[in-house]
């Protein structure tokens, strides 16, 4: 299927706005139109369900996981964490896809400092404290500074963007995060010249993080991005979702979402962040390198090793649809690989 490119189908001052942060009602209702000009993408009947999680091989709960990811509607909502109003149900992403109910997008993570069971990680996080909380910049930049989860809050405008987060399981939700872009924050510690990645850590806490304490993997958690990955508009600190602040089973009280990326990359509960001059190793890298390469962009026409990405399944949508290149922000990204052999840095 051709992408329709939204230039073509929406009005322009819609187009112009739709990259930017969206607030509010009227943010909403444009998008709206949008949706009323049916462009979501069409489910495909060839698709190829995947049969295995994201798992190294090794591990046992691999088949428990996807066995959950199948089951029935989610529970443990906390009562205050209800979305705030003008999140009402027509609001959608820039192709038309749907927001995923917030139940859903609360009750279905991974999230494996708790646990590998998606439905298990909201109830395990519940208690989990995240304030306070800081996060120390650093590494080849001219000004480090550590950022109270507050300052992050109030020197950063906090808006609000609706993106695609496809997982590398192959299924997929739409959600309005609230957060800012990355590169403001990049901008006030100054990288310098020596620096070419962005190094992000996860929180180690192995005494209230449970699933740290499983051998399989080499804690904390790390993510990585090229400089230019990181410096893009797409890519955001996320504080919030739906309007309000992360619960901590999203990543609270600060995480990283990189929307054209499989969702690993999309590190949560985010303390630590250096700028580098080498590729850092990431958890998966150094869990499956063969499985989960450092770029990790989406990409429909290289499968992992033991699934298709061809197609995925949206959560709350019967049916599989095709995913899309760049998981749809091929315009906005496309020109961070050019010249390189996607398949060789997958
Ligand atoms: N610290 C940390 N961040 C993480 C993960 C994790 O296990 N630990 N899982 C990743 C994966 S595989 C996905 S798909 C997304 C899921 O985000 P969500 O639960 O908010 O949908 O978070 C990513 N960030
Ligand atoms: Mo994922």
């Amino acid at each position: 299927m051709k992408k329709i490119r939204s230039s073509e189908i929406t009005p322009e001052q819609i187009y112009l706005s739709r990259r930017r942060f969206m607030v509010g009602v009227g943010a909403l209702a444009a998008s709206a139109i949008v949706a009323g000009c049916g462009i979501q993408p069409k489910s495909t009947t060839a698709a190829i369900a995947p049969t295995a999680t994201s798992l190294p091989p090794a591990d046992p709960t691999a088949g428990a996981a996807i066995a959950a990811a199948t089951s029935a509607s989610p529970t443990a909502i906390p009562p205050t964490a209800t979305p705030s109003a003008p999140f009402a149900s027509a609001a959608t992403d820039e192709l038309g896809g749907k927001l995923t109910p917030f139940d859903s997008v609360v009750n279905y993570n991974n999230f494996y400092e708790f646990t590998t069971k998606k439905e298990k990680v909201a109830e395990l996080a519940q208690n989990w404290q995240t304030e306070p909380w800081k996060v120390e910049v650093g590494g080849l930049v001219r000004n480090p500074k550590t950022y109270d989860i507050d300052d992050l809050r109030q020197k950063f405008t906090q808006q609000e963007r609706i993106y695609r987060l496809r997982c590398v399981e192959a299924w997929s939700m739409v959600i309005p995060w609230m957060g800012f872009p990355l590169a403001e924050l990049l901008k006030d510690v100054e990288p310098t010249a020596d620096a070419k990645y962005v190094r992000f850590e996860a929180i180690y806490d192995p005494d209230n993080l449970p699933g740290q304490s499983s051998p399989w993997y080499q804690w904390p958690y790390i993510e990585g991005l090229r400089l230019d990955e990181a410096m893009n508009d797409l890519t955001i600190l996320a504080t919030g979702l739906y309007g309000k602040n992360l619960l901590p089973q999203s990543g609270a009280p600060v995480r990283l979402v990189v929307p054209w990326k499989y969702g690993f990359k999309s590190i949560k509960s985010i303390v630590k962040i250096d700028l580098v001059d080498t590729m850092p190793v990431s958890l998966w890298m150094a869990a499956a390198p063969d499985e989960y390469g450092f770029y990790a962009n989406v990409n429909p026409e290289v499968d992992h090793p033991r699934w298709s990405q061809k197609s995925e399944r949206r959560i709350g949508k019967l049916g599989r649809q095709k995913t899309l290149m760049f998981n749809g922000y091929e315009e906005e990204v496309a020109g961070l690989y050019s010249g390189m052999d996607l398949r060789a840095n997958f």
